[in-house]
């Protein structure tokens, strides 16, 4: 049996590491979890975890580790004998630790793409709040304006895309990635991917991707 393979994607808001997520996810079989999606659907749900989570994520705040590493790790729990991908956790040092001392990660992906592409992409960025799908006015447009293409449902703009929200968004992505990133580079599996465009990236990941899943060993027992 294959062994299980582990994959984080790290990069500031806007970077692209849903749209990377979705294309790895389809293409190699990982479970795909994503921290922001979580946070939004309990918000939207309006469980506990939610309401403490909302005036954060709304400001673009980081939301408190430990309220993070809640969230995360049962979810990981039950993902014990898959694959998986974590997109937006660990997000900081203290995350990246609590990961480290239940899980070994393989690789971690980080994404370096230049502020004022950042901040053209998530102004014209749509999400449908049912789904998570998400659209851009000009890279991925919905088929019909303002709908999403599956439901026909209303698409919306997330409180943390617009402006004010933004800037400390991308502002708090630079402080506490540094040393996560360092963490990462110390074990030997971050890699490193800088562009403007997702398509000419997504390339290099897709064969960094094969390369390392086809490179893991044998392994009959799955541990986790
Ligand atoms: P999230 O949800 O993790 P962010 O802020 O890290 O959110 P975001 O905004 O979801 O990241 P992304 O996933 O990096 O961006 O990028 P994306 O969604 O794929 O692409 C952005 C837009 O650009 C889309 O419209 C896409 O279609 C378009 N696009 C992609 N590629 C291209 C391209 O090549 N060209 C063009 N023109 N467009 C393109 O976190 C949200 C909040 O939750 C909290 C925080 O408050 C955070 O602000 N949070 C956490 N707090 C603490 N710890 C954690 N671990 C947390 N995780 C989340």
């Amino acid at each position: 049996m294959a062994k299980l393979f582990r994959a984080a994607i790290m990069g500031p808001p806007g970077s692209g590491k849903g749209t990377i997520s979705e294309r790895i996810a389809q293409s190699f079989g990982l479970q795909y979890l994503s921290s922001g999606h979580f946070l939004r659907e309990s918000i939207s749900a309006n469980t506990e975890a939610g309401v403490q989570v909302k005036t954060y994520v709304e400001k673009g705040m980081l939301v408190p580790d430990h309220v993070m590493t809640r969230l995360m790790m049962p979810r990981l729990e039950k993902l014990s004998g898959q694959s998986w991908l974590l997109d937006g956790f660990p997000r900081t040092l203290v995350q990246a630790q609590s990961l480290n001392s239940l899980y070994q990660l393989d690789l971690v992906i980080s994404l370096n793409i230049p502020y004022e592409t950042l901040k053209d992409r998530l102004s014209d960025r749509w999400i449908h709040p049912g789904s998570g799908r998400v659209y851009n006015m000009g890279f991925n447009p919905p088929r019909v304006q303002g709908k999403d293409d599956i439901t026909g449902e209303p698409l919306i703009q997330h409180d943390d895309d617009k402006p004010e929200a933004l800037m400390a968004r991308l502002r708090h992505y630079k402080d506490v990635a540094k040393p996560v990133i360092d963490l990462y580079k110390s074990q030997g599996i971050l890699h490193s991917f800088s562009g403007t465009e997702t398509d000419r990236i997504w390339p290099y990941i897709n064969s960094l991707l094969s390369t390392k899943m086809h490179a893991q060993p044998l392994d009959n027992h799955q541990s986790q």
